[in-house]
Formats: C-alpha cells, sequence, structure tokens
C-alpha cells in the first residue's frame, strides 16, 4: 500500500531515561545491553527493547477501537476508558520477543534485509488490561459462531509506517477467543501505564506469538475469513526458503509462505556478553535467558565450555510462577551456571522445551533474518583472532 504522506518525526517521545543501543534512529529501534537484559525477572522499561515502523502517536484515553467484520450486524465502537471500566482487570506476565531477535546471528551467514538486532529484541514483563475474549463477548463474539477454525481477527493500528499506511496484523480468531490463550488489550506495562514507545494508549499483546503480532496503538479489529492483509502479515516476518535471496525472488515466494505466529525454543548466554572470555580458560559463572512459544514451557538448559563436547546443566534462578505442566508458560526463564571454559572457546547454551524441541548449533539462515535459534556464533574475524 502506498505512503499517505512522508513520515514526520518531530513529535517523538523524549528517551533520555531509557538505557538503550539504537540499532535505528527513527524509526526507533533499540535494544539493551546484555548483562542488563537478565539482571531482572521481569525486565524494567528503560531496559525493554523498543520495535517501531513509523514515527509514535500522541493518543489519550478517549481513542476509541472499532470492532467490525463476520458475525457483527454492526461496527462497534469502545474508548480506552471504557475498556478501564468496564471490564475485569487482568495481568499476566510474558515475554515478548521479536521474531528478528538475534538476527545479527544470520546476517553474519549472509546479507539479511532488516533491523540488525542482537539477542536484546526480547523482554519479560507484566501487561495488563482486559481478556480480548470478553469484549468479543460483549458484543456477541464466543466459540459458537460458525466456521471459527477458518476465521481471523485483523488488527489495525494508527501510525502510518514506513511500510505500510498502518501498522496491521492478524491471528486465528480461535486465539483470540481461547480460555487459556490470555489475548489482552493492555494499557499498562509493570504495572505502569504504557508508554508511547510500546503502545499507548492500548496496544494487543499475544502470549507465545511473535512480538509482530501484538499491534500497538490499536485503532481497529476486524472479523474475517483471510488472513490481514497488512504488509507485516503477508510480505514480512516468514521463514522464506534458503534459496531467496534477493527482493526480486522474495516476490515469488511471499504468498506461498506460512506467517510466523507462535515463536520457537530459544535461549541465549547474556553475561559473559560476549560469549567467551578472552585468554582465560578455567571455572566462570554464565547467565541466560530461555524461552519457548506457543505456552510451551522450558524443560532445561544446557551451557557448553568447549563449543558442545561437554555441556552442563544449568540451574533457574528464576522461572514463570505458574504449574508448568497443566497451564501455557508465557515468561521467560532466566538461569545460571558454573562451568569450565576452554581457552578462547564461545560458551553455547541450548534449551529443550515441554515438547522436546531442541536448539541446533547451525543457524538456518532466511533473506528475512527471522527465527534464529542456533547456538551462537561468531563471525569469521572474531574467529580468527580467538583461533575458533
Ligand atoms: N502499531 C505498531 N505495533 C507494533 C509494531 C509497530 O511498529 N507498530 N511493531 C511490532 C513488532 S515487530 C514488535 S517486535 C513489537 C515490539 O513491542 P515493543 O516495542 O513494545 O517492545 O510490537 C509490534 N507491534
Ligand atoms: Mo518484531
Amino acid at each position: 500500500m502506498p505512503k499517505d504522506k512522508p513520515l514526520d518525526y518531530q513529535s517523538e517521545p523524549s528517551r533520555d531515561d531509557l538505557q538503550l543501543i539504537v540499532r535505528k534512529d527513527m524509526p526507533f529501534n533499540a535494544e539493551p545491553e546484555l548483562p542488563n537484559l537478565v539482571q531482572h525477572y521481569l525486565t524494567p522499561t528503560k531496559y525493554f527493547f523498543c520495535r517501531s515502523h513509523g514515527p509514535l502517536p500522541q493518543l489519550n484515553d478517549d481513542h476509541t477501537i472499532s470492532i467490525k467484520g463476520i458475525g457483527l450486524a454492526s461496527e462497534f465502537v469502545v474508548s480506552v476508558k471504557q475498556l478501564k471500566s468496564d471490564f475485569k482487570e487482568k495481568t499476566i506476565e510474558m515475554a515478548m520477543q521479536c521474531a528478528g531477535n538475534r538476527r545479527d546471528g544470520l546476517h553474519k551467514v549472509k546479507f539479511t534485509k532488516g533491523v540488525i538486532w542482537g539477542p536484546g529484541a526480547i523482554g519479560n514483563a507484566s501487561y495488563t488490561g482486559c481478556l480480548l475474549k470478553d469484549v468479543l463477548a460483549s458484543i456477541g463474539i464466543d466459540k459458537k459462531l460458525e466456521n471459527i477454525s477458518s476465521l481471523h481477527l485483523a488488527f489495525q493500528s494508527v501510525e502510518q509506517c514506513e511500510e505500510d499506511r498502518c501498522y496491521g496484523s492478524s491471528i486465528p480468531l480461535s486465539k483470540a477467543l481461547d480460555e487459556c490463550g490470555d489475548v489482552l488489550l493492555a494499557y499498562k506495562m509493570n504495572g505502569e501505564p504504557l508508554t508511547r514507545d510500546h503502545g499507548a494508549p492500548i496496544r494487543v499483546v499475544v502470549p507465545g506469538y511473535i512480538g509482530a503480532r501484538s499491534v500497538k496503538f490499536l485503532k481497529s479489529m476486524t472479523i474475517q475469513d483471510f488472513e490481514s492483509e497488512s504488509y507485516f502479515q503477508r510480505k514480512d516476518y516468514k521463514v522464506l526458503p534458503n534459496e531467496v535471496e534477493t527482493e526480486q525472488q522474495a516476490a515469488d515466494y511471499w504468498h506461498k509462505v506460512a506467517s510466523i505466529g507462535e515463536y520457537n525454543v530459544q535461549s541465549y548466554v547474556c553475561d559473559p556478553p560476549d560469549g567467551m572470555v578472552k585468554n582465560y580458560g578455567g571455572p566462570i559463572k554464565v547467565r541466560g535467558y530461555a524461552l519457548s512459544g506457543g505456552g510451551r514451557g522450558i524443560q532445561r538448559v544446557e551451557v557448553s565450555g568447549d563449543d558442545g563436547i561437554t555441556w552442563t546443566l544449568a540451574h533457574f534462578r528464576q522461572q514463570p510462577k505458574c504449574d508448568t505442566h497443566t497451564t501455557n508458560v508465557w515468561a521467560w526463564s532466566l538461569w545460571e551456571a558454573d562451568i569450565h571454559v576452554k581457552r578462547n572457546t564461545r560458551i553455547v547454551c541450548r534449551a529443550l522445551d515441554s515438547a522436546n524441541n531442541i536448539q541446533h548449533e547451525h543457524p538456518m539462515w532466511n533473506y528475512r533474518g527471522v527465527m534464529n535459534n542456533s547456538w551462537r556464533t561468531f563471525d569469521s574475524e572474531k574467529r580468527e583472532n580467538s583461533n575458533l
């Protein structure tokens, strides 16, 4: 879709209180230093990555959201004020992870298109709002709707983006209505009103799914029998086949490849941040994060200081509060391990989730650089310096 008008970044918020490495200024994209990221179980907002695709709008609680589409006789409009006063409040703890987290690892293999994120395009927060299923139920949309398995709920945002007229995305309607799906229309993050960087005054949060589906500055929702037609659903956030290396080649593939919903199993060594201690061999404490998508919990994390020959079981510093056997797990686990490192050798970790998905050694390169969950890789320069 063409742009309406040139993007104007004059009214961006002050970001003086954020402690982030800026990957792109306009639109604003930034991630934390790795040791800061794993200091707290709930990531303080100052260390929470920001992923935007356009200038941020300025809205207040009078802002309204419209809901229309299949199953609805007319369009419904609800204000943020009403969402706060008329619906039960719910808080969930969940990890928000960009599908492009760790794109840098794939970019070392071959050019990838996108912001070159390190392993910090992730955070774990508490989000407070109302359950989307309650809002839908209040206008007569529930699991009794016919053909529910073929329906989607598409979200549209307020702000114009670089790639499209607004930010947009969709999820299966069944996810939105799932009793245990916990999809929220959120107005708070970590107990505070959402900041503009994170979607004030209202955003969707879709636990277990890639961050791209958690649409900020929500303006409208549509129940429809096709996926969102947004650029961000159709021409982005897809794992293209390995042979696709250019924009031109990608054009033939977008419609053939599934959009990403749930993210995959993931873990990373964040401390020491370089994943190696130069010119040192011996005992060391390492720390990192681990999580998996779709409500799958983490069974175990293993760490190796000898490039994957031997592995040590990590212990969890903090895990999700819920019973990880009976319910969906949306939050990450923070872990720690005492290992022995070989001199100038990368420290790698691998997590095993509740469905026994495990991280593999070699990266699965794809043109958009998404869903990288391989063991840590080093670029050739570092390898030479370190005799890896
Ligand atoms: N309106 C809007 N929603 C959006 C985006 C955006 O650019 N605009 N980016 C998406 C992507 S790709 C991610 S990873 C998450 C990031 O959420 P955060 O900035 O709060 O960390 O928001 C998603 N929702
Ligand atoms: Mo993202």
